[in-house]
């Protein structure tokens, strides 16, 4: 009787969004970094900006650490949707998820130099808000 008390308590919890699904060590979505830690956290050949292949590194990295199942396929409960993702539609494949992620760079990169500074991933940032 407990379990069953304390499991409907569980999922009371879940449906009101008191907790989430993903565990508090998961990597963030590129859109949940800080703009602060955005270099620190993707610049890998510290040339001061985001180059194509150092975010999709990243984006492949978070794929594999978020497929619990290991089935090569982002569920709803390994990747809840949310402003922050490239892309919401779930389940996504490997595939999908980098395409999704080279749509938003490629928005977001407004001098088309293949590499994003902070200014253009703040511009970028702050389009998607305004209903981009
Ligand atoms: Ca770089
Ligand atoms: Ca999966």
């Amino acid at each position: 009787m407990k379990a069953v008390i304390v499991s409907a308590v569980a999922i009371a919890a879940v449906a009101l969004g008191w907790t989430s699904p993903s565990r508090a060590d998961d990597p963030p979505a590129i859109g949940a970094i800080p703009l602060s830690e955005i270099l620190s956290t993707l610049d890998r050949n510290g040339n001061g900006c985001v180059d194509l292949e150092e975010g999709r590194n990243y984006a492949s990295r978070r794929f594999h650490a978020l497929d619990r199942n290991h089935d090569a396929s982002l569920d709803a409960e390994e990747a809840p949707p949310g402003p922050e993702e490239t892309s919401n539609s779930r389940p996504i494949s490997i595939a999908d998820w980098q395409d999704a992620y080279h749509a938003r760079f490629a928005d977001f990169d407004a001098d088309g130099s293949g590499c994003l500074s902070l200014q253009e991933v703040e511009a970028g940032r702050n389009a998607r808000k305004g209903g981009h």
